[in-house]
């Protein structure tokens, strides 16, 4: 399973603070901590600002590149600032993201076949976010159909089946499931993510909602997620998940995570 390292998002309201004040230390910081905690992307986000978004972006890369040499996923809908974040990139990144609307597949796509870059695929378009996981297939048709028009590779792809807050609607886990395992089963090449902790937002004790939907998640495919790899709970429920799963070669990820201290803080006695 790859982690995308979430914490580089300019919507956190320290993030947007050091970006505003060009405090490279607090940046280079959760770089190095995320890098180290096993991300296999960091996400970087520059924020709402759609005016400084490109220059800020830019500064995010250049900030994060000088101590890590982990690849970026270039978290932003603005195919302008992607445009200009995607040359200052030094690892072929990961762009966040298409989705079926066709100003963005438009302003996207060209650059996701130029450079040859994973990308995730929201199963949303223009109109909006159906709570019918049928409805979100049906985008994730539409958006399969235009990416291989564009010569991307399925194995390039990573369905994005979109966690919506339980708090709103119950169904939100149940519909991302059955939309995971439909685009599963048509494409069976493409990888998913998702941005776990939306699943969550507005509950109480967050933090367990969020390691059972990881590990259920992993049960009906999920290959990758933008999370919080310096919580070692959700990484411990991870190590545990993968091994269950049948992912985790002679135990030797859990057994080094053992060793390393990383289950140290899930239970006392060790
Ligand atoms: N799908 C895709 N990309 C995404 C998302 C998604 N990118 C953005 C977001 N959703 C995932 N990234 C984050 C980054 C940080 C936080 C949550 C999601 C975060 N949230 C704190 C919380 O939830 O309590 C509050 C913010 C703060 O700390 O200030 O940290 O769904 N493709």
């Amino acid at each position: 399973m790859e982690i995308i390292g979430e914490k580089i998002n300019g919507t956190r309201k320290r993030v947007a603070q050091a970006i505003a004040e060009k405090d490279v230390e607090f940046i280079q910081d959760l770089a190095r901590r995320q890098a180290e905690a096993g991300s296999a992307w960091l996400d970087v986000n520059a924020g709402t600002h759609p005016q400084q978004e490109p220059d800020d972006l830019v500064w995010l890369i250049e900030t994060v590149q000088a101590v890590v040499d982990t690849p970026l996923c270039l978290d932003s809908a603005n195919p302008q600032a992607l445009a200009i974040a995607i040359k200052a990139v030094n690892k072929t990144p990961m762009i966040n993201s298409i989705s079926g609307e066709p100003q963005r597949l438009e302003g996207i796509l060209p650059l996701v076949a130029e450079h040859d870059c994973r990308v995730i695929a929201l199963a949303m378009d223009e109109k909006k976010i159906s709570a019918d996981s049928e409805a979100r297939v049906a985008v994730v048709h539409k958006v399969m159909a235009a990416t291989r028009a564009a010569g991307i590779p399925d194995e390039h792809i990573y369905v994005d089946p979109l966690a919506m807050t339980l708090s709103t609607n119950i169904q939100s886990g149940l519909i991302f499931f059955d939309t995971l395992r439909a685009v599963h089963a048509a494409y069976p090449e493409v990888h998913f993510t998702v941005g776990l902790s939306n699943i969550s937002f507005g509950l109480p004790a967050r933090s367990y909602l969020n390691r059972a939907f990881l590990t259920l998640a992993l049960q009906a495919g999920l290959d990758s997620a933008i999370l919080d790899p310096l919580d070692q709970e959700l990484q411990a429920a991870l190590l545990a998940a993968e091994l269950l799963l049948g992912r985790d070669r002679h135990c030797l990820n859990y057994t080094r995570a053992y060793r390393a201290g990383v289950f140290n803080k899930s239970n006392g006695r060790g």
